[in-house]
């Protein structure tokens, strides 16, 4: 298959804490490096990202800092954008999932779906916390994990032993808003039925798309083998995006079926006449970078979701790093277990090529690395300055000092130069999609 253009898009991070090398390593960089390299070499590209403005964990960190959820997002999406300019990536928009024009598209992207009957309702029993007077999803319940016994497992995860948990499964839950014990309570919500699509992915990602990348494949294929379930598309939450039809006050979009939508509507808000040939034409090759525990959102549910609408592009790859440990331990935001962006920035100014350098080097391509500040000190000094800088400084001091500061001809070549220009040749006369 040619293209004629590549849509770039990295994850939308949670506007709800700085971005960290963590992320800058499994998401930003890579895409940024994809996008430059398009880029020199003279192609249509459209680079897409933005803050993801919704989700419980915004709403917590308002609720205990006392403010509102739209204060939280309103800070981090500034510091967020303003960490990736300091770095040197630049996207075509930088928007968020707050704005009027995603808020007008997820829902018309909602009520397609509906209309077209591509959704099942189910009533079930969820938990409620009475004394907050709220339902409580997921992420506001915590208990002990059934797997391992870690006392701070989530209603839907367990972060210590990887466990996907549903939160009847916790022992002794407790709601993070009160502290109380939550009680059973009937809702009704909208389900995207991801079984009916579970023959279609097989086909398309185990069939025909065996190259991406082995982590990714994996992953896919273990959902895939395990069997997909409906998944919920609504929530109990006044915040988010409306659910746009009549009986569902008080719900809004989950926030993983809103956050993907961001991207076309951040593709809408930027070019608001010719933004359907960037998701529509199938001579656009769509390519998402995310961080490997987005992977069942960009390869599953978001691909479901295009499908059911019915004319948009699918993604042609899903480039995902692993994880990237801060010395030997897991990168945490609630432990504060990071290096922040924005504070690498303000201390270490107009070194922002060192951390891309050095988050590039030690990439965690293919499995989890771990980020030292020694490594960091030692790859600086000795491959950048030693190496590099030496290489580049002595070229120019001798160019300066033989040469009058001039790029002088290669009279003389050596066999080392001859070797080297014959095996340039073929590089060059080969069509681009087959260099190196
Ligand atoms: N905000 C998760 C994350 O930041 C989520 C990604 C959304 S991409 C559509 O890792
Ligand atoms: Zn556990």
């Amino acid at each position: 298959m040619s293209y004629k253009r590549t849509l770039v898009t990295c994850a939308l991070p949670y506007a709800n804490g700085p971005v960290h090398i963590g992320h800058l390593a499994g998401a930003y960089i890579p895409g940024d490096i994809y996008v430059r390299y398009l880029r020199m070499r003279g192609e249509d590209v459209l680079f897409i990202c933005g803050s993801d403005e919704h989700g419980v964990p915004i709403t917590i960190k308002a609720r205990q800092q006392g403010v509102t959820p739209q204060d939280i997002v309103d800070k981090y999406h500034k510091v967020m954008k303003d960490a990736f300019t300091g770095l040197g990536i630049n996207y075509d928009i930088y928007s968020r999932t707050s704005s009027q024009v995603h808020e007008k598209n997820a829902a018309e992207f909602f009520r397609k779906l509906y209309d077209q009957e591509d959704f099942i309702t189910q009533e079930s029993e969820q938990l409620y916390d009475e004394e907050a007077k709220m339902f409580l999803t997921d992420r506001l319940i915590e208990g002990t994990c059934p797997k391992c016994g870690n006392p701070h497992a989530y209603g839907d995860q367990c972060e210590k032993c990887g466990s996907t948990l549903s939160p009847e499964e916790l022992l002794d839950p407790k709601s993070k808003l009160s502290g109380s014990t939550p009680v059973k309570k009937k809702t009704k919500h909208w389900y995207l039925p991801l079984d009916k699509y579970e023959p279609w992915l097989r086909d398309w990602i185990l069939e025909q798309h065996k190259e991406w990348k082995t982590n990714v494949y994996g992953q896919c294929k273990s959902w895939l083998d395990g069997g997909l379930q409906p998944r919920a598309v609504t929530r109990d939450l006044d915040w988010g995006v409306p659910v746009p039809v009549d009986g569902a006050e008080g719900k809004v979009l989950y926030v993983w079926f809103d956050a993907p939508i961001g991207y076309i509507s951040n593709t809408k808000e930027l070019l608001p006449e010719s933004w359907e040939k960037w998701w529509k034409d199938p001579e656009t090759r769509l390519v998402h970078f995310i961080g490997k525990d987005n992977i069942v959102f960009h390869c599953i549910v978001f691909p479901s979701m295009l499908k059911a609408y019915g004319d948009y592009i699918l993604p042609d790859n899903v480039p995902s790093n692993e994880f990237l440990n801060l010395e030997g331990d897991k990168i945490s935001t609630s432990r504060n277990w990071a290096v922040w962006v924005n504070e690498y920035e303000a201390e270490f100014p107009g070194c922002e090529d060192v951390m891309r350098y050095v988050l590039t080097a030690n990439a965690p391509e293919t499995k989890d690395n771990d980020f030292t500040w020694k490594d960091f000190q030692s790859r600086n000094n000795s491959e950048l300055l030693a190496v590099f800088g030496n290489f580049v400084n002595r070229a120019v001091v001798l160019t300066h000092k033989y040469f009058d500061g001039a790029v002088p001809q290669n009279l003389k070549p050596q066999p080392i130069d001859q070797e080297t220009l014959e095996a340039l040749k073929p590089c060059r006369e080969a069509p681009t999609s087959a260099r190196p």
